[in-house]
């Protein structure tokens, strides 16, 4: 492949890109409707195995011991005599210190119920359960600085806590568990994460925890919070999220954003039953001191199920291990989430307009010759704020392109990296400030920032087989161009760039941001073939008019014009269709094709042949329908110039003829003696030529061809070489 055609974007097509697009979209958004309708049988499902808003009032008088009413939920209080307890009333629930009339106390009181009791598939033994565990909920009390959980007797710290699971009701001075508590010495007083041992007045008053809360909830006082704790059991992975909702009410905790105050890895009480939840307050003597909790809910995310098989078997949803046994391709806008290993193997997959998404802890795994591959969808990674290697395992369905980001600063915030791969030329093709860089591989890639992220620098490695035009691979370089359009530049710095078998592996070091990237050269060292990009046709009064151009040409001798599948014009007859050979202007081709038929429809398309013969045809087509009547053409006499001349031992002649009547076209040699008639009848107007083939003649030199009709003579003179 020798041609190199510029990219200049035909309106024509940009429209018809622009509807294919459309027509893409409008069917992804009925897929995506279905798969809302559809069970999906690789998402996790999310059960709620525990709630209670405390919208039903079980009296508005204070619980000091065991149950309140009907509920779901019992006192437990300190031992000694004070006035703490508890109500569900008013649509919450409240423990106080002041339940009655009766003298107020330093105490304590846990209002638990028992998670023995939480529907399947929860279990109190929180390794034990399959999915993300999650417990939501809205908590408030009326200290403006807390002081935290010292034993009572003999401290009278004010203290609240959600109690996400314990091993006693004693909960203040025996059992084990972790709780979401507010309270210690001075101030700020920030939520906080903690998990204790022997009790929960193990803490004391220090401000310590496994994940201690920022804004908005660093120092929240006696305002109203939402707060929501996820526990994953394949990781022991917790995460706190939590809202100020400031000091009227509470709001919903399961609906709006919570902010993320981050994770923690703990396992320390995720073996052992933790058979209590539930709400705790203790304090001191004021009066009327509260604690006010609402909206608890706690769900199970079902086990998030594998997938082994071909393909063509994998429905949308997410998955923890994927192993593809085959190659094939998903149901049209299948959507993969993989959470664990995605297993590609030499497979080569088509998404079929779907995608594949790498979860935070995902691990891509190659086959042993690194040829799995994707095409057709996107690609999408999680990338965190670290040090990280990504890898995009794109390709064809014959060929590897892969590209690889590993950071090596690393990215100031996580996010997305979402990828595509067009095995197409980049439209909108721009080579204006990448000198010596002319021309780009016929294909390019796609990597979006998403979710944040930003900031690093990344080694970008492309891994590629069989890219076809590549003499020099030394020369090759990564480029990079806003997406969309604009000019490409090298980016990065440039590290190496090697061809091994039929493998191109090119290197560019500290790299900043993503967009499209392609590969690109001088088309002196590798004439990455651009495949035809801008090819128009348009109907005139005399027939059909084409044209094309071409950035830089290798090797070129010229087209062949293909209508309807048949070869209707040839660079050996019609000048215009000759190339340049090897050059690295742009060239502007044009042919009018005169012989065409009012009523018909024609479908063009472009063969070019190199020097040594070599043929190739472009995708390309332009289809022309002739509406309008076409005006019978004019001719007048014309000889051309031979073609190919010199030549040896057959050359074409071109010549054009006026009026109908006697036609001769005879060869002489220079003593004028006649060697050969090429024509000799009588001719209607037209175009005409002919091949003479000079293979019976034994000396080489000069010849003289003269043309003959009514009173037009030319002559002219060819040289052959034998
Ligand atoms: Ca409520
Ligand atoms: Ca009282
Ligand atoms: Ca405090």
């Amino acid at each position: 492949m020798f041609l190199i055609f510029a990219l200049a974007i035909n309106y024509f097509n940009h429209n018809k890109l622009w509807k294919i697009i459309m027509t893409q979209l409008r069917q992804y958004a009925i897929l995506l409707a279905l798969s809302m309708l559809l069970p999906a049988a690789g998402l996790a499902q999310v059960t709620t195995v525990f709630s209670d808003d405390f919208n039903t009032s079980q009296g508005s008088g204070f619980t000091t011991s065991g149950q309140i009413g009907t509920s779901a939920w019992s006192v437990t209080r300190i031992t000694s005599a004070n006035d703490f307890g508890a109500r569900i009333h008013n649509n919450e629930l409240t423990l106080t210190n002041d339940a009655s009339t009766a003298p107020n106390g330093n105490g304590w009181v846990f209002v638990s119920t028992p998670t023995a009791a939480f529907s399947t598939p929860y279990n109190p033994t929180l390794s034990s359960n399959t999915g993300v565990v999650t417990w939501t909920f809205n908590m408030r009390q009326s200290r403006p600085n807390p002081a935290g959980f010292r034993p009572i007797p003999p401290n009278n710290d004010y203290g609240v806590a959600f109690i996400i699971g314990c091993t006693s009701t004693d909960v203040h001075t025996s059992g084990d568990g972790y709780a979401i508590v507010l309270g210690n010495l001075g101030s700020p007083d920030p939520v906080r994460f903690v998990k204790f041992t022997g009790g929960i007045s193990s803490l004391g008053n220090s401000n310590t925890g496994l994940i201690v809360a920022g804004s908005p909830l660093d120092d929240p006082k006696n305002n109203y919070m939402s707060i929501r704790l996820t526990y994953t059991p394949s990781t022991n992975t917790w995460e706190l999220f939590g809202r100020n909702d400031g000091s009227s009410g509470f709001a919903d905790p399961t609906s709006g954003t919570l902010t993320s105050f981050g994770t923690v890895v703990d396992n320390t009480y995720t073996s052992v039953p933790l058979n209590f939840m539930g709400a705790y307050w203790q304090g001191s003597t004021a009066a009327n001191q509260t604690s006010t909790f609402d909206n608890v809910s706690v769900t199970v995310a079902s086990a998030v199920p594998d997938y082994t098989g071909a393909p063509s078997g994998i429905s949308s949803g997410t998955y923890n291990n994927v192993t593809f046994t085959s190659g094939g391709s998903f149901t049209a806008g299948t959507t993969v989430t993989v959470n664990g290993t995605l297993q590609l193997n030499d497979y080569a997959i088509d998404l079929n307009g779907g995608s594949i998404t790498m979860g935070a802890s995902s691990t891509l795994q190659l086959g042993t010759n690194s040829q799995g591959r994707v095409f057709g969808g996107t690609f999408t990674h999680t990338v965190p704020a670290a040090l990280s290697t990504k890898v995009f395992p794109f390709g064809t369905a014959a060929d590897r392109r892969h590209a690889t980001v590993q950071y090596t600063i690393a990215p100031i915030s996580g996010g997305t990296l979402q990828g595509t791969y067009t095995n197409s030329p980049a439209p909108n093709q721009d080579f204006s400030f990448v000198s010596p860089v002319g021309v780009t591989a016929p294909f390019y890639w796609t990597l979006d920032a998403g979710g944040g992220l930003s900031g690093g620098l990344y080694t970008f490695t492309i891994v590629a087989d069989n890219v076809p035009g590549v003499n020099n691979a030394p020369q090759l370089r990564i480029v990079k161009r806003p997406t969309g359009g604009g000019p490409w530049s090298i980016d990065g710095i440039f590290a190496s760039s090697t061809l091994s078998g039929n493998t191109v592996t090119i290197i560019h070091n500290s790299m900043t941001g993503f967009s499209e990237f392609s590969i690109g050269s001088d088309p002196n060292d590798n004439p990455l073939p651009v495949e035809l990009a801008s090819f128009r046709g348009s109907v005139t009064s005399r027939g059909v008019a084409l044209s094309w151009v071409t950035a830089s040409e290798k090797n070129n001798a010229g087209f062949m014009l293909v209508r309807n599948g048949s070869v209707i014009a040839s660079y050996q007859f019609s000048p215009e269709l000759r190339g340049k050979g090897t050059t690295t202007a742009v060239t502007n081709y044009a042919f009018l094709d005169a012989n065409v038929e009012t009523g018909q429809t024609y479908t063009y398309q472009l063969r070019s042949v190199d020097f040594d013969g070599s043929v190739h045809d472009y995708a390309q087509r332009v289809t022309v329908e002739v509406r309008e009547p076409i005006q019978p053409p004019v001719f007048t006499y014309n000889l051309e110039q031979n073609y190919p001349n010199p030549f040896n031992p057959t050359t074409n002649i071109r010549y054009s003829i006026r009026d109908a009547g006697l036609v001769t076209l005879k060869v002489y040699d220079l003593l004028g003696r006649e060697v050969a008639t090429l024509v000799n009848q009588a001719q209607p107007p037209g175009n005409y030529q002919v091949t003479f083939d000079a293979s019976r003649l034994t000396s080489s030199g000069m010849y003289i061809y003269r043309l003959q009709s009514g009173n037009f003579t030319r002559t002219m003179k060819m040289l052959l070489v034998k």
